[in-house]
């Protein structure tokens, strides 16, 4: 499986004259080579040349990890109180027009450092590589995304069971944290958001010790990892019977999720689906309070392409995975959003989430 992807990736090196991609820990390593290594301030590269070639550059302490992998190459190790960068010249040749592609998730004190070695290089983000490769999943790949969908949606049910008066957003999250290791899942993906009533006009607030109290609505969003596989959901939810103006928003963003994922098929462009949600939200007069894309793509990382946004010509393919999440935001009084992420299949989509999105009332 590792060795078919990298092979892609030098496919599309080759296209795009690419000589060189350097990864740093992150899902672009992960996804090449199941490697799941720490990212501190220690320099951890891996290089793969056009033709295929593979080295790494690491510290003597995670040596071992490396040597146990599936993933075999040239292994350049450095001791802590050297200049580890250096050891780049021993992988890459300086020659005229030398492109190399950097990690987009590498730290800048290590880019800079590449740069300085190699100063007349083209240099270019390896998302325009790595996209292409990760951007369609395999069947696989959507079985373990759906696993973990399908912990995610039991971790809802059990949260909404706990919600009560005077429990604070910080403890909701951390109890969405213990669930998700409960219920199976490898870790969460992102911290578990939980905004009470005027917090939750702030699409990504933070829970605080603000208390649910009751007449409120709450959004609730988060996700899991289960072997490198995210997930991702938010559902709102009512404290007491909620007055007319939440009822109807809430309503209203139902309906946006709801027509925008009826409109997930091969051959539509990412821009129609979230024109489909915004479209809806605007004739209702809401347009102005719908502040972000539609959705996001999801696999190994828990924000990739493809981007549900306007302007977006991409069009769906059997294979791809995103997030369909539009919500209204009424600045100092309360949020709506409600998300899935939805596979698209050959014919149409797929729902990997499956929790209720009727109103629940506590
Ligand atoms: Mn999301």
């Amino acid at each position: 499986m590792f060795f078919d992807r990298i092979r892609r990736v030098n496919e599309i090196m080759v296209e795009n004259e690419i000589d060189y991609i350097i990864l740093s820990p992150s899902e672009n390593l992960l996804y090449l080579t199941g490697l799941d290594i720490l990212q501190d301030e220690r320099l951890h590269l891996m290089i793969v040349s056009q033709k295929g070639d593979i080295s790494f550059i690491i510290p003597e302490m995670t040596k071992e990890i490396v040597q146990k992998s599936s993933i075999s190459g040239k292994l350049l190790v450095w001791d802590d109180g050297t200049y580890p960068v250096e050891l780049l010249k021993q992988v890459i040749e300086n020659k005229k027009n030398l492109r190399i592609a950097i990690d987009d998730k590498m730290w800048s004190v290590n880019s800079i450092s590449i740069h300085g070695i190699y100063p007349k290089a083209g240099f270019i983000e390896a998302s325009k590589v790595m996209t292409d490769v990760r951007l369609v999943k395999h069947k696989e790949e959507i079985e373990k995304l759906a696993k973990i969908s399908d912990i995610t949606d039991q971790v809802m049910e059990k949260i909404i069971e706990e919600i009560e008066v005077g429990k604070t957003e910080r403890q909701l999250s951390n109890r969405i944290e213990i669930l998700f290791k409960e219920l199976g899942a490898d870790d969460i993906s992102f911290k578990p958001q939980v905004a009470v009533g005027a917090n939750a006009s702030i699409p990504h607030h933070l829970p605080s010790n603000k208390k649910v109290e009751k007449n409120e609505m709450i959004i609730l969003d988060f996700g899991g990892q289960l072997d490198g596989y995210r997930s991702d959901i938010a559902r709102t939810v009512s404290l007491g019977e909620p007055r007319d103006e939440m009822k109807k928003v809430y309503e209203i963003v139902k309906e946006a999720q709801e027509m925008a994922c009826q409109e997930v098929r091969p051959g539509k462009m990412c821009f129609e689906i979230d024109k489909i949600a915004r479209d809806i939200i605007k004739k209702k007069g809401y347009g102005e309070y719908f502040i972000h894309r539609t959705g996001h793509g999801i696999g190994v990382d828990f924000h990739e392409a493809p981007f549900i946004v306007e302007n977006n010509r991409r069009q769906l393919e059997p294979g791809m995975v995103f997030s369909i999440e539009p919500g209204i935001y009424l600045p100092g009084r309360l949020g709506v959003r409600i998300e899935d992420i939805v596979a698209v299949t050959e014919k149409g989509f797929r729902r990997l989430n499956n929790f209720t999105r009727e109103l629940i009332v506590k």
